[in-house]
């Protein structure tokens, strides 16, 4: 069953292959939607072409969510080149390399502020400028993680910039909720990507969730894709302002088994 066909999805945050929003737009892709790729300056561009040639040559966009101007091109040209959108994904984030590991409290100000510019911030910034090109009844998802709201060492100031994202999603919800547009988070679980690398100790976090989650299996890009398949489609048609949890159950647990 094509779920999205005669859908158009915008997926941020494509960098590479290993990219999370890579699994994303394939997948989507795979059920029917029509991708527009947004990517942040020409170092991924060549990357971001590869991919939108396997996919029915999408449109490629570049955008860089810290800046107004950008996100206001990236407006207009989906007005003129594709019309209205029904999905938006935002898979975007950054923090400084020296604030994934150490201590909270040597954050520094500026770290933090970027931090949450980039990673929570940017999916209000998205909404406010592509907001004209949504249609109603659209499916808006960003991508978390359970260091939002449990300690996870080592991700420090991401964690505490996912906590504003999921803050931001629900008042979105809200918000947008009125033109039946929804609003929701996949929080994953830990996936090897350019980002995640940057996490000291990373690898480790995988084999834990590998060896301690109810499904004794960490999960994959695909995992996610497939989820946002969902989120995207009508069959999530009432869910709205939630945490949707893609972590082979990891966050459920209380304790790690002996
Ligand atoms: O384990 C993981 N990989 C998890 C990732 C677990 C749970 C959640 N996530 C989240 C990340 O926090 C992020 O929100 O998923 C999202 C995607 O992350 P990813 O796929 O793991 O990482 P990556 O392939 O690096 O994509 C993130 C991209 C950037 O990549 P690079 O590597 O070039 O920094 O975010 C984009 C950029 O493409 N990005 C921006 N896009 C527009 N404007 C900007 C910006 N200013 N800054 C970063």
């Amino acid at each position: 069953m094509r779920l999205l066909q005669g859908k158009t999805a915008l997926v941020t945050g494509v960098a590479n292959r290993w990219s999370i929003a890579t699994a994303i737009a394939r997948e989507l892709h795979a059920h029917g939607a029509q991708i527009v790729l947004t990517y942040q300056g020409e170092r991924v561009k060549d990357e971001v072409e590869k991919l939108a040639l396997e996919l029915s040559n999408a449109l490629v966009v570049p955008c860089d969510v810290s800046d107004e101007a950008s996100l206001a091109a990236l407006n207009a040209t989906i007005a003129e080149k594709v019309g209205t959108i029904d999905t938006l994904v935002h898979s975007i984030a950054f923090v400084k390399k020296e604030d994934l590991g150490g201590k909270v409290y040597d954050t520094s100000r500026n770290g933090f502020a970027l931090a949450l510019d980039i990673s929570s911030y940017s999916l209000i910034a998205l909404v406010a400028h592509l907001r004209p090109s949504l249609n109603d009844g659209a499916s808006i998802m960003a991508l978390s993680y359970y260091g939002a709201t449990a300690i996870v060492p080592n991700y420090n100031v991401a964690g505490i910039a996912k906590a504003a994202l999921e803050a931001i999603v629900r008042y979105l919800a809200y918000d947008l909720g009125e033109r039946g547009i929804r609003v929701n988070a996949i929080s994953a679980g830990p996936i090897k990507t350019a980002s995640s690398r940057q996490v000291a100790g990373f690898s480790k976090m995988i084999d834990k969730v590998t060896e301690a989650s109810p499904l004794r299996r960490n999960i994959t890009a695909e995992d996610v894709g497939r989820t946002a398949v969902y989120l995207a489609s009508d069959l999530s048609a009432a869910i709205t302002a939630d945490v949707h949890f893609v972590d082979a159950g990891y966050h459920a647990m209380g304790m790690s088994p002996a």
